[in-house]
């Protein structure tokens, strides 16, 4: 890593025109206990998909133990599992996020 001088902000720059930034997953784990009502609307509003994607994403998460949500900048995956993750425990169910660097 470059020292945090103004030269930093050259190389990143020179950085973001060779490679875009590498893109990371938020997964969602299945459980027991969270009702699929709630899932459902936790893929539409933080995850700003439709009521039938968000229902075949619930599913298959049901089915196969995880799913993937969506893919974002690392920033950003992080914000979205926190939000889950809060929005869980405020209705006291024990729904599970997490990220992951995209392959
Ligand atoms: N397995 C949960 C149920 O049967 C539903 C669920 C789906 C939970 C996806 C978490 C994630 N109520």
């Amino acid at each position: 890593n470059p020292p945090d001088n103004g030269d930093s902000l050259v190389l990143e720059r020179r950085r973001q025109r060779l490679q875009p930034p590498r893109m990371y997953q938020v997964v969602m784990l299945n459980d027991d206990f969270t009702p699929m009502e709630f899932v459902i609307a936790v893929l539409q509003e933080l995850f700003g998909k439709d009521r039938e994607t968000a229902t075949q994403i619930m599913l298959k998460i049901h089915l196969d133990g995880r799913g993937v949500c969506g893919v974002y900048t690392q920033d950003v995956a992080a914000t979205k599992v926190e939000q889950v993750l809060q929005a869980a425990q405020k209705a006291g169910h024990p729904l599970q996020a997490t990220y992951e660097p995209v392959e």
